[in-house]
Formats: structure tokens, C-alpha cells, sequence
């Protein structure tokens, strides 16, 4: 069985997220052959040089599961495009490029965060163009501590301002999008977050759009079996603390 989750947003704030985190590690990602993790993991992350207390015993609890021999695997999101390869060694997984191929199902199955998908939000666009440019990176990742958690700030105030202006249908992914995307990779399943949408559309032809939900007052995850997708919700009353 192999597991997927996207939009935890895992934040010091939200312990009741946090606990049904780990409760899920411990009651069913422990048995899964693979987890994958399809970004927007961490609420904002700006830097493995700023590791907090709180993300570094996440990674603990992740390299334990890892160690009973699930093959975690991390993709960023728009909120963690900075999380590096000292995270990664922290917490015993691997970086998933975004989009990636994978067999789920006995099917090839493409897996984005979903945020390139939203090609109608042109400022994201624009934004996301920016930031993501390997030149920045660079710049981003070598700022210093106290610069760019100001940047992330003002980053966080000007999003959530200009996303309350925003129709529901522009922060929406493309459909035009979606069908480029899924021809160019030859799939007829598609898988992604960002959103918050959880949701199985039916595409036609045989071919469906899998969005998993953010984790808030209940959990998501997609649970694959040698044959089928089930996209399942995780009530946090389910998620007692025993790990
Ligand atoms: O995150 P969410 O779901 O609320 O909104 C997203 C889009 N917003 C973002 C920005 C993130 O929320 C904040 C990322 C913090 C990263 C921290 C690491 C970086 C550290 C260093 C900082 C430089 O992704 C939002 C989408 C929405 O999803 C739905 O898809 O609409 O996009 C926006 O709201 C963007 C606005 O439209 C444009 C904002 C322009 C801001 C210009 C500032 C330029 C600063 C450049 C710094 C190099």
C-alpha cells in the first residue's frame, strides 16, 4: 500500500494538526510500502539553517517511520520550496522533483503540488516564476536569517491580501492546464493539492483529477492499493494519541 498527503501547513500554532500527524504516521504510514508528501508540508519554511525545534522533531518522527521502513518522499509546495537536502537527511527522505511519474495502481500516475496548474492567477504566476528561478534560489537561500524571514512576512500579508480579491475560479487550477499537462506526461490520472478542494473529478476518456484536501479540521490522504485510488478523509477524532 502506498499513502499520499499534501497542505498538512504543520505549524507550532496548530498542535491538533500536528498530533493527528503523527497519530497518522503511527497507524498507517508505518505499514505502507512508500508515503509521499505532495509539498505545502510545513506552513512556511525558509530555510534548513532555521530549523526550529518543532520541525526538527517532525523530522525525527519522519525518519522513524522510515526506519520501520517506509520509503518517504517529499515534493515542495509554494509555502516550502526551500526545504533542502539537510531537512531531507534529517528526516530520512527524498526530494520528488515536481511533476514526477510514479506507478500507483499498476498505472503511471503523475504527481504535482498543483500550484503550476493555476495558470490563471497570473500574478502567482509571475510570482512563482520569480522565486523559483535558480538564480534566486540562490540569492533566497543565502540571505540572511533575519532578511528573509521578514520577506517571508511581507510574502505571507501581500498573499493573503491579494488571494481575498481573487475569484474562486482564478485560484482554481487551468482546465486547459490540466489537459496540456496530462497529454504531455501520457496519463490518465492526475494527482495534486494546493487547492483545498479534495475532490475525484472525472475527466472522461477514462481519465480523472485527484485532488487531496489540506489538512485543517479533518486530515486527507490517498490510499493506494495494487489496484485501486481511494481518496479518504481522516476525521482528527479517529487520530487518538498513541505515538
Ligand atoms: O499560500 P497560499 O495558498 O495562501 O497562496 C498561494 C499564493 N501565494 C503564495 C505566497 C505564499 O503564501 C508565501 C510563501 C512564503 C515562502 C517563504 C519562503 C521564502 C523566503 C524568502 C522570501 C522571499 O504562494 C497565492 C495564490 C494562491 O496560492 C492560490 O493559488 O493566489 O499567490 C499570491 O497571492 C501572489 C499574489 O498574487 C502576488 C503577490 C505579489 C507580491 C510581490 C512581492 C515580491 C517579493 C519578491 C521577493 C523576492
Amino acid at each position: 500500500m502506498i499513502l499520499l498527503i499534501s497542505d498538512l501547513h504543520l505549524h507550532e500554532e496548530r498542535p491538533d494538526i500536528t498530533g493527528a500527524f503523527l497519530a497518522f504516521l503511527q497507524q498507517h504510514a508505518k505499514h505502507a510500502q512508500a508515503l509521499y508528501i505532495l509539498g505545502d508540508f510545513f506552513e512556511v519554511w525558509i530555510g534548513d539553517d532555521a530549523i526550529s525545534p518543532f520541525q526538527r522533531s517532525i523530522a525525527q518522527a519522519l525518519s522513524a517511520v522510515a526506519a520501520s521502513g517506509t520509503q518517504i518522499y517529499l515534493m515542495h509546495g509554494n509555502r516550502d520550496f526551500l526545504i533542502g537536502n539537510d531537512f531531507c537527511k534529517l528526516a530520512d527522505c527524498q526530494l520528488l522533483a515536481d511533476p514526477s511519474l510514479i506507478k500507483l495502481a499498476g498505472e503511471s500516475v503523475l504527481l504535482t503540488h498543483g500550484d503550476s496548474l493555476c495558470t490563471s492567477d497570473k500574478s502567482y504566476i509571475r510570482l512563482r516564476r520569480v522565486l523559483r528561478n535558480p538564480l534566486i534560489l540562490l540569492i533566497l537561500r543565502n540571505l540572511p536569517l533575519r532578511t528573509r524571514q521578514r520577506l517571508a512576512g511581507d510574502l505571507r500579508q501581500k498573499s493573503k491580501a491579494s488571494t481575498r480579491m481573487k475569484a474562486s475560479d482564478i485560484t482554481d487550477v487551468n482546465p486547459e492546464e490540466v489537459a496540456r499537462v496530462m497529454a504531455l506526461h501520457k496519463v490518465r490520472t492526475l494527482i495534486h493539492g494546493h487547492t483545498h478542494r479534495p475532490a475525484v473529478h472525472d475527466l472522461g476518456n477514462e481519465k480523472q483529477r485527484i485532488v487531496l484536501g489540506d489538512w485543517d479540521t479533518q486530515g486527507w490522504y490517498i490510499e493506494a492499493s495494487a489496484s485501486q485510488l481511494k481518496l479518504l478523509a481522516l476525521p482528527f477524532s479517529d487520530t487518538t494519541a498513541d505515538c
